[in-house]
């Protein structure tokens, strides 16, 4: 089997890391982290074009494609100190949403049984259900535990009469139990659904939802410190999924279902850095960016960055694993600059 490539343009990768078939394991077996285009959005109820998304968020940037990014906060290039390779789009059937679910989460199993970190570029938010049910069919089910930022739930039960839209993966990946209700954190979540019958069975559940209300009154620090607190126990592994609508419009107008009043794209790409440092992360995804929705490439840029600040913390982690020190994330605004400056004349 040769490389599909990208469904919707042309084959390139993320920022310019090396390519790899995901049929030849031999092309990745150093890989740490595995990209993967998911270009779907059949499961849209509203505004669709997520399709296009993998694409954007390979390629919205403003430096050269040469596979390296130095952060300046972490000290670390994710493109370079972690092997990362780019396994292009899986085939999507467009129109036919449990084959598209079914090899995408194929596709995840087999990076997540290689050892490398599946990194999943949607596409809208359906997929979730075949990114965590793959590295959970390699992790064990019930031992991977979820945080989700999103506008939305996600916990609908029947849309448009199919169980499988961007409204429902949550509630299908708790009633297959791929993943706990109980370690399954929500962060970011306002606007007018679901009903109340839906957050009973969340309740019932016991998921854990960080609303922005909660979020603007204590904290979004303290809430996040509580999710993990919650993300660890008794799990093996982190699920970290990145709805881009959890940002306000004004941050991600390039989205399918708006809903005023978000996180700033700063505080996304914080505890993005946060969980991927403090972690064990062990999936990514990054959905609904709708490039045909986008305006000046505001969300795909955001998305972009979200990869790569995933990337680089995972990447100082790491390090700091090997060194045996702990990060101090002050620690780039006090080196390497003089004490005191000479006053001008
Ligand atoms: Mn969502």
């Amino acid at each position: 089997m040769s490389r599909y490539g990208a469904q919707f343009g042309p084959d390139i990768t993320f920022l310019g890391v090396p390519s790899c078939d995901l049929a030849e394991s031999s092309g990745y077996a150093d890989a740490d982290v595995v990209i993967l285009g998911a270009p779907f959005d059949g499961g849209t109820s509203h505004r669709p074009g997520t399709r296009f998304g993998p694409q954007a968020i390979r390629s919205t940037d403003y430096l050269g494609h040469d596979g390296s990014r130095p952060s300046l906060a972490l000290r670390t290039d994710g493109l370079k100190d972690l092997k990362v390779y780019d396994a292009g789009d899986v085939m999507m059937t467009p129109g036919d949403i449990t084959a598209a679910l079914g090899a995408l989460e194929a596709a995840v199993q087999t990076v997540t049984e290689s050892g490398a970190i599946p990194l999943i570029l949607g596409g809208d938010h359906s997929i979730a259900f075949a990114d965590a049910t793959g590295v959970a069919n390699a992790l064990g089910h019930g031992r991977i535990s979820m945080t989700h930022f999103d506008a939305h739930a996600d916990t609908g039960d029947i849309e448009f009469g199919s169980l499988w839209g961007h409204g429902a993966p949550m509630r299908r990946l708790i009633e297959s139990g791929a993943l706990r209700g109980d370690r399954f954190l929500q962060i970011g979540l306002r606007g007018y659904w679901p009903e109340p019958a839906t957050l009973d069975w969340m309740a019932g559940q016991a998921m854990r939802s960080y609303e922005m209300t909660e979020i603007v009154h204590r904290g979004l620090t303290d809430c996040l410190t509580e999710a993990f607190g919650i993300a660890i126990d008794d799990c093996d592994g982190v699920f970290l999924s990145v709805d881009i609508d959890v940002c306000d419009p004004a941050h991600a107008p390039g989205t399918g279902t708006p809903e005023p009043g978000g996180l700033s794209a700063r505080q996304l790409l914080d505890s993005v850095r946060r969980i991927c440092l403090e972690l064990p992360v062990v999936g990514i995804d990054v959905v609904e960016v709708s490039p045909p929705y986008d305006h000046a490439d505001i969300t795909a840029a955001l998305a972009n960055r979200v990869v790569l600040e995933a990337l680089s913390a995972i990447a100082r982690r790491r390090r700091d694993a090997e060194t045996g020190q702990a990060w101090n994330p002050l620690l780039p605004l006090l080196a390497d600059r003089p004490a005191s400056r000479p006053k001008p004349d």
